[in-house]
């Protein structure tokens, strides 16, 4: 069954996805599905390091989760990285979605008409032996003026992709699916799965 956490012993072909997002979980699951790929939900906490690169702190993450459940995992962490804002919140997106919210970061953006932003999603995969591939995927476009759509999750409601009039929140799961950072980092995983017949 999809969506659960389980702590039951696992088949070790079978990809855990170590996350406390739903959302997250389930667009990795929609984007995996075509390629005949499954993972499960690991509904589990991570060690996440001080760094400013995320490839860093998905890396680190992924081996130590991977140890410690005895299981091949996946992290991925992600953040919106505003042009105008000096790449905030970047890595602090998690947090400053809970603190301050699309609201804040609007705020942040008054009268600014430098818009430009991007979303970046790295993505790690973990053996318990140690060893660990990276993907990663990134999504440019615009902070919107106010928040629209009430699909999605976190800074969807103001993130406006490229060549695109609708935020993500509007654009609804296969136009998130089509574009977003991490539809593109786990396809990436998806084709090196495949070539490397794991
Ligand atoms: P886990 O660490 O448990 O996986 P998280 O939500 O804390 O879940 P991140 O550390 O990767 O995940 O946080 C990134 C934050 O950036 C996330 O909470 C959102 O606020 C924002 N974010 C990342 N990807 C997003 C997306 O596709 N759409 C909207 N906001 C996103």
């Amino acid at each position: 069954m999809h969506g659960e956490a389980d702590t039951s012993p696992s088949d070790k072909r079978t990809l855990w996805f170590v996350t406390q997002n739903h959302h997250k979980y389930q667009e990795a699951r929609r984007t995996l599905d075509p390629f005949g790929i499954k993972i499960r939900l690991l509904d589990s906490m991570k060690t996440e390091i001080q760094s400013t690169n995320l490839g860093e702190i998905a890396k680190f993450a992924a081996q130590e989760a991977a140890k410690k459940h005895n299981r091949t995992v996946l992290v991925e962490d992600s953040g919106l990285f505003v042009k105008a804002l000096d790449g905030f919140p970047g890595p602090f997106s998690s947090y400053v979605h809970d603190t301050i919210g699309v609201e804040g970061l609007l705020r942040l953006m008054n009268r600014q008409t430098q818009r430009e932003a991007y979303f970046q999603a790295s993505l790690a995969l973990a053996s318990p032996r140690g060893s660990s591939q990276e993907f990663s995927g990134k999504v440019h476009g615009t902070i919107s003026h106010k928040s629209a759509g009430n699909q999605g999750f976190g800074f969807d409601p103001i993130f406006i992709p490229r060549g695109s009039r609708k935020t993500f929140a509007q654009g609804g799961t296969e136009f998130k699916d089509k574009y977003s950072h991490r539809a593109i980092a786990f396809r990436k995983l998806a084709l090196w799965l495949i070539r490397t017949k794991i």
